[in-house]
């Protein structure tokens, strides 16, 4: 049986129907602090609150779980504007669900990180799996601290837990999660409904991006591979493609041609330029065979495609 913490967010509402598809229905409970919308709600779903630890260990004890994913987190955005929030969740959940992993016995444990644990002086271009990490966000602190948690974990507990860190994650099928990197996703629900958009990134901010198919998929690859092949317990660099604003426009404005975008920067901004611009996720396609589907074009063509039935 598999649980799923934070299902009701932009990666955790995909990554479940994933889960869905490979284990079972019957087999998940995605979990979540408010009610499932749209296609999580034909599921298993429950309210949980994984800061309530009293609570979150009892449902653990009493549902034998052989997997956990832990999705609950603020993104980088929203955690500037509540630091203490960001932290708490972001931080006391992770170290409370890895050790009710050890606790309970659960045999793999997932908790995504992100390219948010770089920072400023971080080599920007083919980011090195290995290498100086100064994160200035809080978000991104929880994130190169969580990575510590997790490899401790590994090392003194014995817990398989695995983890990625994610680029900016692009899906259509929930609302924007306050993440810098959302203005992607932001974008194509404004190209379709105003046939414009107000960007508040720089035209020629590149940052490293993955269409949210290729996430879910590297996701269960990464958790399906046999132990012995995952050689990197704090977490592995992945990627897909780089872009910037002004190249995602000129794609969107191939399938709409009167599509027009603005620039007014805003504080995330700076929270963009302290990021990387590309990743060499080679240990990923080495150790487990990583390798992304979809590219601008394709991820372009797939969300004007889809989107439309959804608005
Ligand atoms: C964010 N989408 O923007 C997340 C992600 C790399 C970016 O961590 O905060």
């Amino acid at each position: 049986r598999i649980l799923v913490i934070g299902a009701g967010g932009q990666l955790g509402s995909e990554l479940t129907q994933g889960l869905w598809n490979l284990h079972g229905k019957e087999n998940v409970i995605a979990t979540d602090i408010k009610e499932a919308q749209g296609i999580l709600a034909t599921g298993n779903f429950e309210i949980l609150d994984v800061l309530k630890e009293k609570e979150f260990n009892e449902f653990i004890r009493k549902n034998n779980f052989t997997q956990i994913y832990h999705l609950a987190a603020v993104l980088s955005a929203t955690g500037e504007k509540n630091p203490k929030l960001a932290w708490n969740l972001n931080m006391n959940s992770l170290i409370q669900v890895l050790d009710a992993a050890v606790e309970y016995k659960i045999e793999k444990v997932y908790w995504p990180s992100s390219i948010a644990s770089f920072g400023p002086t971080t080599p920007k271009i083919k980011t090195p799996q290995d290498t100086i990490m100064d994160p200035t966000t809080i978000y991104g602190i929880s994130k190169q601290a969580g990575e510590r948690w997790c490899e401790w974990y590994y090392k003194n507990r014995g817990l398989d837990v695995r983890s990625l860190r994610y680029p900016g994650l692009i899906g259509y099928k929930t609302k924007p999660g306050g993440g810098t990197t959302d203005y992607a996703v932001d974008i194509f629900f404004k190209a379709l409904t105003d046939k414009k958009y107000e960007c508040f990134l720089k035209p020629d901010t590149y940052l490293p991006m993955m269409y949210m198919d290729d996430a879910v998929k590297a996701t269960l690859d990464l958790m399906e591979a046999p132990a012995e092949k995952i050689n990197e317990r704090a977490s592995y660099n992945i990627s897909a493609m780089s872009f910037c604003p002004s190249e995602i426009a000129a794609e969107i404005k191939k399938h709409i041609p009167e599509f027009e975008i603005t620039y007014n920067p805003d504080f995330r901004q700076a929270i963009a330029d302290s990021w990387p611009r590309s990743i060499n996720d080679s240990a990923a396609r080495i150790d487990w065979g990583w390798e992304p589907d979809f590219d601008l074009t394709r991820m372009t063509k797939d969300i004007i495609t889809n989107l439309p039935a959804l608005l």
